[in-house]
């Protein structure tokens, strides 16, 4: 059973849909560039920066950690919305546990393989609905959505979520990323529309 989180938008404003967006009945696809590709033999997921122990974790043992699965909305800052997606993978928080988070830590930057990077306050990061994800209703994560590994963040535009993640740095000041440096809301609220920073 998947977990519901598509009622998170009654703690940012009254429409499930926020303002300025449009329900799309598809799942686009939207990158900066090209579908990286990648090695499962190679491929791990690193934690590092304001921690107490990094964390460097194979294709294998990221699979082992616990799971769920929630059903979420998707709000692509460019004015789509897709409904009721459902992803599988490992919440945030995990992740923070496992590494322990330092007292001085803030803001976290999200590194992918193709790249891109994005930023976050650790406290958005610890929201409910915050997931690593490597299933898509039902499946494994296509390539093209983030496979093997992407981040979602229901309560943010989706420009926050970064595909094909391998690396979080828990930072002890806010650092920007790939499109907050070209002048995209580093907080991202869809319900208060900051799209521009
Ligand atoms: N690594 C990486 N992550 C990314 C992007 C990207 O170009 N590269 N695009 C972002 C944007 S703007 C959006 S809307 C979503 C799109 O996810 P989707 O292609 O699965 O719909 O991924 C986000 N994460
Ligand atoms: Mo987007």
């Amino acid at each position: 059973m998947a977990e519901d989180v598509t009622d998170l938008y009654r703690e940012f404003g009254d429409s499930r849909v926020p303002p300025g967006q449009r329900a799309s009945d598809r799942f686009p696809v939207l990158s900066k560039g090209e579908t990286p590709s990648w090695d499962r033999e190679t491929w791990s997921f690193e934690v590092w920066g304001a921690v107490e122990t990094d964390l460097s974790l194979s294709y294998g043992a990221f699979q082992e950690l616990p799971s769920t699965t929630q059903r979420q909305d998707f709000h692509c800052v460019t004015g789509w919305s897709a409904l009721d997606c459902e992803f599988t993978g490992v919440p945030f928080t995990t992740i923070a546990e496992r590494a322990g988070v330092g007292d001085d830590a803030v803001h976290v930057l999200f590194h992918a393989l193709d790249g891109y990077t994005t930023d976050l306050p650790l406290s958005d990061c610890l929201h409910e609905g915050v997931l690593f994800a490597y299933g898509h209703d039902g499946d494994s994560l296509a390539p093209d959505h983030g496979g093997p590994l992407r981040v979602v963040t229901p309560h943010k535009y989706a420009y926050k979520g970064a595909k094909w993640i391998d690396g979080v740095e828990f930072l002890t000041e806010p650092k920007r990323g790939y499109w907050e440096k070209r002048g995209y809301s580093a907080t991202a609220n869809p319900w208060n529309e900051e799209r521009y920073g």
